[in-house]
This record gives structure tokens, C-alpha cells and sequence, in this order.
């Protein structure tokens, strides 16, 4: 008999390649505006400042769609799973992604995004470009996961990190760190829409807040955009002033719950820009490390995968 085979549409943000494409990523992000000189300037230092050379984020996405694959292969072996990546602002695009299971004949799949909350602006997004192409090219049955953001393992690798790094802060008790969660802001236009993207972040806090006996703990936006819209705040950087102002917080522990991988945002939002503010507040801060391929998160991912292609 031969095993039934589902693919996996692994959508991603997407990163460039090189500085040299980062132009054409950018007019992308920005619906085919390009940016103007300064503004490309600006993304291209941040990049030069943390790459080296390489862009992380793909090479951690490839990275997480083989082992996911290779998950769902070996927990499920009644069936054969085939992963193809779907990218928001690179190639291969979410589009191409669809196109190609298509192609191989595919006939049933699931689509999950390498982000665990979900919002109208960022999953719903992903979701209904892929549904749109599938629409288009028909004979496809894909399902999608809308957001994973409360699953157990989950909240149980990020808690061990909340834990291990804590103990960064040797001789500090744990009740002295500030705890801060975070991800990345939308524009504030998402609370008149009733988005559940604030809501479901705050219900991963509490629950890794409860997990791991944290009790000073906040949630702060990061990486907003500069745009003449407002954006959900605080900011990061205002709430590292904040504390430091009225409340004397000298001990700064971010988990960064929006991200999976280390990228751009984290890499340099969090770990040059914050640390930067952090430096001249005199605030001693860690950040836990990303997901990445962490076998709690690729369980995570198989978990909801294989519900979605039962139907659930
Ligand atoms: O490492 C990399 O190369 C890529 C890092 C990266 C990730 C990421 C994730 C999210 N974004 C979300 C929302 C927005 C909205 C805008 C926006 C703009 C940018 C720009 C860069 C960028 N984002 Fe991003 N985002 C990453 C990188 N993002 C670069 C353009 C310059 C800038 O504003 O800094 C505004 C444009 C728009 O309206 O589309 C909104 C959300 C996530 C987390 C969920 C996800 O991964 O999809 C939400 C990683």
C-alpha cells in the first residue's frame, strides 16, 4: 500500500541573501515603494552590523524545515511528509512554495508559520497568500494552523530558557530581575480589529510567568516601524527607561516570545540596540537564546502539523 503523502508548507519571514539584495527585500516589505536612500541606508548598516557575511535567518529556516521534516517522518511513519518553504518577502516565495507542491502532485497539505501568535497583519497574512495561490492552481486541500502560542512544549522550552538564564545573574535574586517579554509591534489599528495577536502574547507570558515561579515580570513591544501610523507600545527601549526611572530596575532578563530564530530583530534590535540603552542606564541585561531548531519547538510544530492533517 502506498503511504499517503501530505506537504507541509513551512511559511517564514524571509531574509536577503546578501547587502546587495537588501533593496530589493526592502521595496518588497514596503509593497513595491523602494525605500529612500537614508531609509536603505539605515537597514543595510543594521545588517552589516550583525551578518558578517551571512544572513542568519535563512540559514536557520532551512535549517528548521529539515528537522521538522524529518520529525514528522519518524513520529508518523504511516505516512510521508514532504516540507516546502514559503517565504513573506523572500524567495522562495509563499507562492512558490504552493506552485511546487502542485507540481509534485500533492494533493493534501498543511501550512504553519515559524511564528506562534497569531494576527490579522503578520499569520493571517501568510495564510491568505498561500490560500490565495492554492485557490488559483486548485486541487489542492491545504489546512491551515492558525497559531500554536499556548502549546505545552512550547511554553516549556521557552521556560527553560527563562530559567537558565536567569541563573546569568549569579548572586541577583530571581524576584530583583525584571522580566521582560517581548515581540514585535503592529500598528495600533490591530485593538480596533479585535486582532488576538496582544491578547494571545500576554497568555504565553503568564503562562511561562507561571511555569517558572517568575512573579516581576512585564510585556513590552520591540522593533516597531517608522511610519506616521502609531504602532503598540511601550517600546522596549522606552520601558528600559521607564524602570530604570521610577522603579531602580538594574537587572534586565528579555524573552523575546514573538521570534523563533535569531535574526535581524533580535540580533540587533535586542542585542545591540537594547543592550546599547541598557549600557548607559547601567542595566546589567540578558536575553534568552532563539528557538531555532530546539527539538521542544520542532515538537511543537509536528504536534499542530499532524492534528491539521487529521483533519482537526
Ligand atoms: O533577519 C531578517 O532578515 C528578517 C528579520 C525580520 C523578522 C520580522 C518579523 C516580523 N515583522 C513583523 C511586522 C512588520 C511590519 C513591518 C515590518 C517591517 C520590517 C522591515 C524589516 C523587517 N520587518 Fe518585520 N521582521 C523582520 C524584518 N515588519 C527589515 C523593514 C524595515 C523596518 O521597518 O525595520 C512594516 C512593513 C509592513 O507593513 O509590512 C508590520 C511581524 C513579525 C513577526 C511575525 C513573523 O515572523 O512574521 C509581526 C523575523
Amino acid at each position: 500500500m502506498t503511504k499517503q503523502r501530505i506537504g507541509v508548507l513551512v511559511m517564514s519571514y524571509g531574509t536577503p541573501e546578501s547587502l546587495d539584495q537588501v533593496e530589493a527585500y526592502y521595496t518588497h516589505i514596503r509593497r513595491g515603494n523602494p525605500p529612500s536612500p537614508e531609509q536603505l541606508k539605515e537597514l543595510t548598516d543594521r545588517y552589516d552590523a550583525i551578518v558578517g557575511g551571512f544572513f542568519p535567518l535563512r540559514e536557520n529556516t532551512n535549517k528548521q524545515v529539515q528537522a521538522l521534516e524529518q520529525m514528522l517522518n519518524e513520529r508518523h511513519p504511516d505516512k510521508t511528509f514532504v516540507c516546502y518553504q514559503g517565504l513573506k518577502h523572500a524567495s522562495p516565495f509563499i507562492e512558490d512554495g504552493v506552485e511546487q507542491m502542485v507540481k509534485d502532485g500533492i494533493e493534501q497539505a498543511v501550512g504553519v508559520v515559524l511564528a506562534p501568535h497569531y494576527s490579522i497583519m503578520s499569520v493571517g497574512g501568510y495564510i491568505k497568500r498561500a490560500q490565495e495561490k492554492a485557490e488559483e492552481l486548485g486541487g489542492l486541500d491545504i489546512k491551515f494552523v492558525k497559531s500554536y502560542h499556548l502549546h505545552p512544549k512550547l511554553i516549556e522550552a521557552l521556560s527553560k530558557r527563562v530559567t537558565e538564564t536567569l541563573q546569568r545573574f549569579a548572586g541577583t535574586p530571581k524576584e530583583e530581575v525584571r522580566v521582560i517579554f517581548t515581540a514585535h509591534s503592529l500598528p495600533e489599528k490591530i485593538v480596533e480589529m479585535r486582532d488576538p495577536y496582544p491578547e494571545q502574547l500576554l497568555a504565553t507570558s503568564k503562562a511561562i510567568a507561571e511555569q517558572t515561579g517568575v512573579t516581576n515580570w512585564q510585556f513590552g513591544w520591540q522593533s516597531a516601524g517608522q511610519t506616521a501610523m502609531p504602532w503598540l507600545g511601550p517600546d522596549i527601549l522606552d520601558v528600559l527607561h521607564t524602570i530604570t526611572k521610577e522603579e531602580q530596575v538594574k537587572n534586565v532578563l528579555i524573552c523575546p516570545i514573538g521570534f523563533v530564530s535569531d535574526h535581524l530583530e533580535v540580533l540587533y534590535d535586542l542585542d545591540i540596540e537594547a543592550q546599547q540603552v541598557a549600557k548607559e542606564l547601567g542595566i546589567h541585561l540578558e536575553r534568552t537564546p532563539s528557538l531555532n531548531t530546539d527539538p521542544l519547538y520542532m515538537e511543537t510544530l509536528s504536534d499542530v502539523v499532524y492534528e491539521h492533517c487529521n483533519g482537526k
